[in-house]
């Protein structure tokens, strides 16, 4: 009896999957110093003096602003981070994170 092999038609071509991002949200409160906000924004993600001033004045007016979006580790280390500056002064500021769509 002959053996028959055969090759496999298709190939598994490897996938690069693009990381899920998630975005870093301020929240407004009513006790964190504004000017304190702007530093923490700077320190903390890099952002210029005017961005920093336009997300914390758009937090301070809406409620919450979109800080920017990183991998999730990134994403969540730098809203710790950001949120235990504030603490160590013993202000309620708090940034979430929150999957993109
Ligand atoms: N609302 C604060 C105040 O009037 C300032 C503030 C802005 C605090 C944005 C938090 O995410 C924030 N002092």
């Amino acid at each position: 009896m002959p053996e028959i092999t055969t090759k496999p038609r298709t190939q598994t071509l490897p996938k690069t999957e693009r990381p899920k991002l998630y975005k870093v949200i301020l929240l407004n409160d009513d006790f964190t110093p504004r000017e304190f906000v702007v530093t923490v924004l700077k320190g903390e993600f890099k952002l210029s003096e005017d961005q920093a001033h336009r997300v914390m004045i758009t937090a301070h007016r809406r409620g919450v602003c979109v800080v920017a979006v990183f991998t999730r580790d990134v994403a969540e280390t730098k809203a710790t981070r950001a949120t235990d500056a504030g603490k160590a002064k013993g202000y309620p500021l708090m940034f979430t994170t929150e999957p993109e769509e």
